[in-house]
């Protein structure tokens, strides 16, 4: 298979190629599973002293960053990619909420490529002309949009096939079943008074999964009653078409 380019645009390149050192992260950039550029904005202004933001029109506090450097930034990676299709993320608050499908999804592109804001933002031309799709990592605000690109990039990369050694472990994690993990017990069997579930012990297969369901179960109910609900009309969809 091809590697996932992945190209990255920052004022801050630093923080991403130290990012992209660690882990499994690290790994599957090392066994060129994927390939990561970093680009830095401020080698594309148009001034010396290298000056990429400007103060919004209309007034308010905060500057913005000016549609120059970035439009420029992106000529440059597409010339270096003329055949290529490109698909470009804006890393915003007001982006769409990321999810495990959107980092499956994109697991499955050719090119990414990541445009990460600071100040208040980009000008909205960049956006509008150069943009396909823009997330939000959560509903908190963060100073600059690298360290959400680059948990995008982590929840992305770990899928590609070869990322990780055990691809089951992967398919078995919280979300792909769409309910949080069952409890986790390693070595010994009792620690400090405190055992570890006997079925676990017991070597009986159907027994095990039987209480890991549950157990996902409940403690999706418990901690999210939203993803448990969405489950439950899943599971009901299903079973009305198994019914028709
Ligand atoms: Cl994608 N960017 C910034 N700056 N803050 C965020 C975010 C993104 N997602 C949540 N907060």
């Amino acid at each position: 298979m091809n590697p996932l380019k992945i190209d990255v645009i920052s004022t801050f390149p630093g923080i991403v190629e130290t990012f992209a050192e660690m882990g499994i992260v690290g790994r599957a950039f090392k066994q060129n599973l994927a390939q990561l550029n970093v680009w830095n904005l401020r080698d594309y202004a148009d001034d010396r002293f290298r000056h990429i933001d400007d103060e919004p029109y209309g007034g308010g506090p905060g500057m913005v960053i000016k549609p120059d450097p970035i439009f420029r930034a992106f000529d440059d990676i597409r010339s270096r990619y003329p055949d290529e299709a490109l698909h470009t993320i804006y890393l915003t608050p007001q982006g769409k909420p990321f999810n495990q499908e959107h980092a499956q999804w994109l697991s499955t592109q050719e090119h990414l490529v990541f445009l990460c804001g600071r100040y208040k933002g980009i000008d909205q031309r960049a956006r509008e002309a150069l943009v396909d799709e823009e997330f939000s990592i959560g509903d908190y605000v963060l100073s600059g949009g690298e360290l959400a690109a680059f948990v995008m990039i982590d929840a992305i990369i770990r899928l590609l096939p070869d990322a990780t050694s055990d691809g089951d472990s992967v398919i078995s994690d919280t979300f792909p079943f769409g309910l949080l993990d069952a409890p986790l017990y390693t070595r010994p069997a009792e620690y400090r008074g405190m055992q570890v579930p006997e079925v676990l012990l017991s070597g009986n297969h159907a027994e095990i999964e039987k209480w890991r369901l549950e157990h996902r179960l409940e403690r999706t109910k418990q901690r999210r009653k939203d993803l448990f609900e969405q489950y439950m009309r899943r599971l009901e969809d299903r079973d009305n078409e198994q019914g028709q």
